[in-house]
């Protein structure tokens, strides 16, 4: 048996952190192993660089080449996930593939190219997508200042993430005029069938 393969996405605002959180809380107190990445993983040298394409708007860099390097901090670390998953830890993604997709192919680039160096990458058994139903989240304070946290570009991402929705593995959750404490409650729901872990293999993007 492997652990599980969880994704949480979601715009930005949208609680995905929070929400990471108290699973975290919830699985320790359950004594299940398990493990929290966060993309992008800004602790590494790929993650350092992105880290300042995000906080600082007069890093210049081709759009091209920060998806390239959202895609590398994903792949410099897999290795570790899936061995984490072989060893039957649940591993939970704070963002994944999905963001890299979504974001990039915001800004213009082609769908498919900004798809292709994430090829490979292991798929989600579940991903769980935060988003509200009205269009609240344009209007929402407590957008940072870092690059993408503008309403207007936020709407674009939403649209390219309903691309995803056909997915078998993806689970839309409408946060509006929930709590935290009732989205927790929905994601458990979701996730608890996935704590026993799986005979199947991974599938691939
Ligand atoms: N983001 C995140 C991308 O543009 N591409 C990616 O591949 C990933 C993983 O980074 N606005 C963007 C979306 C967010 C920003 O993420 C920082 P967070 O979760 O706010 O730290
Ligand atoms: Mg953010």
């Amino acid at each position: 048996m492997r652990g599980a393969l969880i994704a949480i996405e979601g715009l930005d605002r949208t609680g995905k952190t929070t929400q990471t959180e108290r699973l975290l809380v919830k699985l320790k107190e359950l004594n299940i192993k398990h493990k929290l990445v966060k993309f992008p993983k800004r602790d590494t040298q790929i993650g350092n660089l992105i880290n300042t394409y995000l906080t600082e708007k007069s890093f210049q860099l081709s759009d091209q080449a920060a998806h390239l390097l959202f895609s590398a901090n994903r792949w410099e670390i897999i290795d570790e996930i899936k061995k984490e998953l072989q060893g039957g830890t649940v591993v939970i993604l704070d963002r994944y593939v999905y963001s890299g997709v979504a974001y990039s192919a915001a800004k213009g680039l082609d769908f498919q190219w900004c798809l292709n160096p994430d090829v490979g990458l292991p798929k989600p058994d579940l991903t769980v997508f935060l988003q509200f139903k009205q269009s609240e989240n344009a209007s929402r304070t407590g957008f940072g200042d870092e690059r993408y946290e503008v309403a207007e570009f936020q709407e674009k991402v939403k649209l390219l993430f309903e691309n995803f929705s056909t997915n078998s593995e993806w689970s839309p959750l409408y946060v509006d005029g929930l709590t935290i404490d009732q989205v927790h409650e929905e994601i458990w729901s979701l996730f608890k069938q996935y704590l026993e872990g799986l005979d199947e293999d991974l599938q691939v993007f």
